[in-house]
């Protein structure tokens, strides 16, 4: 094979200042290695920089279009500052250890969700150390794909970043550089043998794909849920086979208890806009609450807070509803920013449940993408209160343990005169990703509830378990 003069250079340039040696040597993890990698040492030859820099320029980063670069800590930072300046793109910088005190940031440098990052690292084994670097900058919600690198060990790094959808580019693979320095009369056939042997010999764990929630079961997403009451909810649909939340948007007690004494085998939880019922006492509640227990469904009760932490508080706590003693969950806007979250915190150590609203159902509504992202990533810090979002499309989110929640569900496709849009429960569980499907008029304001309560949690389960079948890929 014919290799770029230039990458010849610096193969034998890195050899000659010690960045890589053969012999025998032992690994921090005490495996014995007849190769050696210590790219630290570049930082003293400020032309090695200069040709690592410009090569990687023009033979792996041609064709990726990024808005930030970032170094994996700490040998490929000075590396991706020299990228930075030379491409004009912002640097961002990832924190190892994430500070204890202010702002507990763990990229530093500005940047927006959405926006596409590309990691710099010197030498791949596993890739788990570009992972680390990876989880964290999506945790922000900054989109990874490609990273590039000097060296690719050949010892299954690749293959993990590639299973966790991160490309891998480099200057050099650990076959070809042994090739170059053989050629070039740096080492004998005698440590090619040693080497090619060794690659054999010592692959890197796999690392595993993080799961797919689509494709998962909600009896194994139980098991990945953070918060009681998604752990709670993903068992009883596992248990009761319906994932159908009947929305029970009427103003008397009577009838609402009445048709839950109807409904209640069929869902997995029932949604309630307290304030809209007249006759509202607490003795609808004590009822109400006999019933979810009787039928095992939990109480989702969707005020949508939006206002400062402290009102906040004071509405889930206090005044003529004191939604905190009974609802097991409520929705909330992200719009106020983490102090409703705070205030939303479970009541005296109770399992207690927040579904954030990252996007609505509603015709011409102001939710940005960026708005989306930054809930998801505000929802993503407090692991233990969120059960998961409100939303309408499959890529809000990936964590398995949540619930995607959606409204706006009927048989057919159609809108109502007052913005709301419907899907069809095909449409939503199996295109858009819905977990938990809310129906409320298509049950409440039909001729036969139950019969049509029993129609939509048939049809729901059914695309159900399409999709976990996983025949849709
Ligand atoms: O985006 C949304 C969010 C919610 S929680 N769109 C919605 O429609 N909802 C609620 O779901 C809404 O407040 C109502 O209670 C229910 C839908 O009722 P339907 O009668 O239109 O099915």
């Amino acid at each position: 094979m014919a290799y770029d003069s230039k990458l010849v250079e610096l193969a034998i340039k890195l050899f000659s200042i010690d960045a890589v040696k053969f012999g025998e040597f032992t690994t921090k993890s005490g495996i014995k290695t007849p190769v050696y990698f210590d790219l630290r040492v570049i930082v003293s030859y400020p032309d090695v920089m200069e040709s690592i820099s410009n090569l990687l320029l023009d033979v792996t980063m041609k064709d990726l279009k990024y808005d930030h670069v970032c170094g994996v800590p700490y040998t490929a930072l000075p590396i991706a500052t020299i990228l930075s300046v030379l491409t004009k793109k912002s640097m961002l910088m990832r924190r190892k250890e994430t500070k204890a005190y202010g702002t507990k940031k763990s990229i530093e440098g500005h940047y927006k969700a959405g926006q596409t990052c590309l990691i710099v690292e010197d030498v791949v084994t596993s890739g788990s150390s570009v992972l680390e670097t990876v989880r964290d900058l999506r945790k922000e919600g900054l989109l990874v794909t490609d990273t590039v690198i000097i060296l690719d060990r050949e010892q299954g790094g690749s293959k993990n970043l590639d299973s966790n959808e991160v490309q891998v580019k480099s200057l050099f693979t650990m076959s070809s550089l042994i090739d170059i320095l053989v050629k070039n009369g740096k080492i004998t056939e005698e440590t090619v043998i040693k080497v090619k042997n060794y690659l054999k010999e010592t692959q890197a764990p796999v690392i595993e794909k993080p799961l797919n929630r689509i494709l998962l079961p909600y009896e194994k997403r139980a098991e990945l849920a953070k918060n009681g009451i998604a752990k709670q909810l993903f068992t009883i649909m596992a248990t009761k086979k319906t994932n159908l939340c009947l929305s029970v948007d009427l103003t008397s007690t009577t009838k609402i208890l009445d048709l839950l004494e109807q409904v209640g085998e069929h869902v997995c939880l029932v949604k309630t806009h307290a304030d809209i019922i007249e006759d509202y006492t607490d003795d609808f509640i004590k009822r109400i609450k006999q019933l979810a227990d009787r039928f095992n469904f939990l109480l989702l009760e969707d005020r949508k807070y939006a206002d400062i932490g402290h009102t906040v508080s004071l509405q889930y706590t206090k005044g003529l509803y004191k939604v905190g003693d009974w609802a097991d969950c409520v929705t909330a806007h992200s719009l106020p920013g983490e102090g409703i979250l705070k205030a939303l915190n479970a009541p005296n150590g109770c399992d207690r449940g927040v579904f954030l609203l990252a996007e609505m159902s509603s015709e011409g509504n102001l939710i940005t993408p960026d708005y989306k992202e930054a809930t998801v990533v505000m929802a993503s810090k407090y692991p233990e209160l969120i059960t998961g979002f409100v939303c309408q499309n499959i890529d809000t989110f990936k964590d398995p343990g949540l619930i995607q929640l959606t409204p706006g569900v009927q048989l057919e496709s159609s809108k109502d005169d007052l913005g709301q849009v419907y899907n069809t429960p095909e449409k939503v569980i199996l295109e858009k990703g819905a977990d938990v499907i809310v129906v409320g008029r298509g049950i409440v304001a039909a001729k036969s509830p139950v019969t049509q309560a029993v129609l939509y949690k048939d049809t729901l389960w059914k695309c159900y378990l399409k999709r976990v079948s996983g025949k849709l890929e």
